[in-house]
């Protein structure tokens, strides 16, 4: 059986980690623009003033995805480029960058995967509260409705957001990300319940706002746990373990059901409300309405995962990664098994029809010799994760398309240019894009699946 027909064969960028032209065209500043330039906060003393000049070079980048045999494009829209200031006054040139992007993906028969919030918040906003200030659904639902109501007629998928886990935890409890600031439990929960909101409120205005059916859908993250085993105690075990809520001191807006249960099933996870009772805002029947509206698709970002097998008194055991166990250039470890487990959990607990909206590795990729990337390590990556996939396809979870982070090496936020997640390969200096084996490879598998 495979993968289904009219499968998603994708790859997955952001705004922020490409685009570039970060004051052309009318654009406001962002959260990133700043924190980017502020000493210290980027690895390699870089920002994303230039990324990969998608910005200018866009046609160039969907010729090259068509001759690389990709379907489907998943990119985010940078909410300032369209509201410079977040809200009120709307930026022309910011409107016809994405209409002549999507005019032109479609134009190749790329279907185009649009996600309207990839972490680049808009600096004016961020200002008066950002995700503090209660309007902050708001701003968010009036700015998905108008992208709805621009591209809408030739836009069929839309994605709220992306991993809130992300820039929730890592920008305000980590600080490790934009705004790079560390607030207290209490501001954290306030924000993750306002983002929440802002999703609910969101797909109702959109539905409101199209011009056609459209599919709207949520793209969080989450290390996809897996059992050990085959037996039925060790998959109990990853399962819980997958949808358990962690203690508030270990990283605790890292979670999968915090995020989802009330987007997806309208209420947030027992244990979680238990453990984080007294930081948490009033939370009211109506703004779980409001947060759980019925969505299209339910897509996750999996790059590795935990091993958990069963203990003795019902509960269970992660076995860690030994340091020396196969990893990619970003220390992740390499765990196939996520791509089986992870989307068969989360299909039996949301039951709706599932993508993963971002899968790949950073490698220590080389330009060699011959002007080519030998990226065997990238190409083993694929095969035995997307070998995983297929098997879960094959015993009936709904999987319907799949995105590669990323069609080219980007700016890896806080770790600035060094992570090479592409399968092709971007020469900063001269801008030249050189596909890597793994494209070679990728449009290989997508031609013998989609016979
Ligand atoms: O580059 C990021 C992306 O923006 C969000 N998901 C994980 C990727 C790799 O770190």
């Amino acid at each position: 059986m495979s993968f289904r027909k009219n499968f998603a064969w994708g790859v997955a960028t952001a705004s922020q980690q490409i685009e570039g032209a970060y004051l052309d065209g009318g654009k406001g500043l962002n959260i990133w623009d700043i924190y980017s330039h502020e000493p210290g906060r980027i690895e390699d003393g870089k920002n994303s003033d230039v990324a990969c000049d998608h910005y200018h070079l866009f046609r160039e980048d969907v010729k090259l995805m068509h001759s690389l045999g990709i379907n489907s494009y998943r990119f985010s829209i940078s909410w300032s480029r369209i509201f410079p200031d977040g809200v009120g006054r709307i930026n022309e040139d910011g409107v016809r960058f994405y209409s002549e992007l999507i005019d032109e993906l479609l134009a190749y028969g790329i279907e185009p995967y649009v996600t309207l919030f990839h972490w680049d918040y808009p600096y004016a906003l961020y200002k008066k509260g950002g995700w503090l200030n209660d309007e902050s659904v708001e701003w968010f639902s009036n700015y998905a409705a108008k992208i709805v109501e621009l591209y809408s007629d030739r836009v069929t998928h839309f994605i709220t957001f992306n991993e809130p886990q992300c820039f929730i935890g890592l920008g305000y409890l980590k600080a490790s990300h934009a705004p790079g600031i560390s607030v207290p439990y209490k501001d954290a929960f306030q924000m993750a319940h306002n983002v929440l909101k802002a999703h609910g409120s969101a797909v109702i205005a959109m539905r409101k706002a199209t011009k056609r059916d459209i599919k709207i859908g949520y793209a969080p993250t989450y290390n996809a746990h897996y059992p050990a085993t085959d037996s039925p105690e060790d998959i109990k075990a990853a399962k819980k373990a997958f949808f358990d809520c962690p203690e508030l001191s270990k990283n605790v807006l890292w979670n999968v059901t915090w995020w989802s249960d009330p987007v997806v099933l309208g209420r947030y996870p027992e244990d979680g409300l238990k453990m984080y009772h007294d930081y948490l805002p009033e939370i009211t029947d109506e703004d779980l309405k409001l947060i759980n509206q019925p969505i299209d698709f339910y897509a996750q970002n999996i790059y590795h995962g935990h091993e958990i097998r069963a203990d003795k008194s019902g509960g269970y055991i992660t076995d860690e990664h030994p340091e020396d166990s196969p990893r990619t250039s970003m220390g992740w470890p390499i765990t196939p098994k996520s791509l089986y487990w992870g989307p068969r959990f989360l299909t039996e607990r949301y039951n709706l029809p599932f993508y993963i909206s971002e899968n790949g590795a950073a490698m220590q990729d080389e330009l060699t010799a011959d002007g080519k990337i030998h990226d065997v390590g990238r190409i083993d990556f694929l095969s035995s994760y997307l070998t995983e996939l297929e098997r879960a396809s094959d015993e009936g979870v709904d999987i319907r398309g799949y995105f590669l982070w990323s069609f080219m090496d980007n700016f890896e936020w806080a770790k600035g240019y060094v992570p090479r997640f592409g399968i092709v390969y971007t020469d900063y200096e001269t801008m030249q894009r050189i596909p890597k084996d793994s494209a070679y490879w990728y449009k290989h598998y997508i031609e013998k699946h989609s016979k």
